[in-house]
């Protein structure tokens, strides 16, 4: 197959998604060609059968905000045509699926008929996406997009709660590539960073206010004051300054490190003991996944899809959002039993291998080529 993928190339869930699936269509021998403006994080070697097309918008002194939208719209239909593409594959619906809708209009107009599909990941429809500025252009867009996935039955469940949807949302998990995300011996590095033999608990996010990163310092603040531990904070954000604040009310500094964004999560993660995920909404839970898939457990709160893949009390623990106490509770006890951390980072990681990208592409083929036969040669 010849595809198309369109998606943000920011450090975000959804462009790591879209990223690791087209190497993974590529490496199956389909031809998959990026279209974005700019090359995606995780695009960052050589890989045969993949191609990067970026979108260069056209500065003008009218425009205030500049077209991006239009820009895509024409690259996706030259794209299309000159490099015959079977198939488009739009992730997070705001814009990309309303300019994929405008596209496949222009090319039938010229009678070139494909599908599209549309993945939705999360604050597309959550946070973002039910705004009255977006919610109309979203709805309409879902609706006419050939085919529609959704990374986790909670976020099939909201979007069919927040829009009025005539489609089928077929559910396809996020996933993992296990020969990248495993637990490797870093022992020298963990001497380096809990010198004293002190447990390691982490955290990965874009530092957005959804992600309640304050809550993680709070959690370990208390679990601090019981277990000697460090804690690794990998990215970056908005929120971002005020933790660095709350550090030092607690005066616990020396013993947290804001890392920044990072390339090499899995080696961070084959020095952690646990990982927190305390989010306000996730739709899946990606970063939990790469935790689980190193052998981390996770204490993480019980909203949107994270249920679906950290089972309470087998793979780590679920509380309330914002219920921190409980959160560190469940931290400490885990972290005082070495036959229950051991147990449990098993499971994590039998749970993370139900995630494997080797069983979630063929779904996706399947899903591409039921599509491709509805759509008229
Ligand atoms: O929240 C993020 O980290 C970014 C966001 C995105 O769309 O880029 O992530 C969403 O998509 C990920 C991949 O499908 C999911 O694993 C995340 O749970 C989801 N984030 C939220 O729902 C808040």
């Amino acid at each position: 197959m010849n595809i198309g993928i369109v998606c943000y190339p920011t450090y975000g869930g959804s462009g790591v998604v879209a990223t690791e699936l087209g190497k993974g269509m590529a490496l199956r021998g389909h031809k998959v060609h990026f279209i974005t403006y700019r090359q995606p994080t995780r695009l960052n070697a050589y890989q045969q059968n993949v191609f990067y097309h970026e979108v260069g918008v056209k500065d003008y002194p009218l425009f205030e905000y500049a077209p991006y939208d239009t820009a895509l719209a024409s690259k996706l239909v030259d794209v299309v045509k000159h490099e015959k593409l079977d198939i488009l594959h739009v992730h997070y619906a705001i814009p990309h699926a309303a300019v994929a809708y405008m596209a496949k209009q222009i090319l039938k107009s010229q009678d070139i008929e494909i599908p599209v599909v549309t993945t939705l990941h999360g604050t597309d429809i959550t946070l973002v996406g039910n705004h009255p500025a977006f919610a109309p252009v979203v709805e309409f867009s879902i609706n006419n997009s050939d085919g529609v996935t959704a990374v986790s039955h909670s976020l099939k469940e909201d979007t069919l709660h927040s829009f009025k949807i005539n489609k089928e949302i077929e559910v396809i998990h996020n996933f993992i590539d296990l020969s990248r995300f495993k637990k490797t011996n870093k022992d020298h590095f963990k001497k380096a960073i809990a010198p004293d033999g002190e447990k390691v608990l982490s955290h990965v996010s874009n530092f957005r206010k959804v992600k309640r990163v304050q809550d993680v310092i709070h959690v370990f603040n208390k679990v601090l004051q019981k277990i000697p531990s460090k804690l690794l904070m990998i990215g970056d954000g908005p929120e971002r300054q005020s933790c660095e604040l709350l550090c030092r009310e607690h005066k616990i500094c020396s013993h947290v490190r804001f890392l920044g964004k990072q390339d090499a999560i899995e080696e961070l993660l084959a020095v952690s003991d646990l990982f927190v995920m305390p989010s306000e909404s996730e739709s899946f839970g990606l970063a939990a996944l790469e935790a689980m898939a190193c052998e981390v457990p996770v204490i993480s709160s019980n909203t949107g899809g994270i249920p679906e893949l950290n089972i309470h009390n087998q793979t780590g623990f679920l509380a309330k959002v914002g219920d921190v106490d409980t959160m560190a509770d469940f931290a400490i006890k885990i972290l005082q039993d070495a036959d229950m951390h051991q147990t449990f980072r098993k499971r994590a990681f039998e749970q993370a291998e139900k995630f494997d990208l080797q069983q979630i592409l063929p779904k996706y083929e399947a899903y591409y080529l039921s599509l491709m036969e509805t759509v008229p040669k």
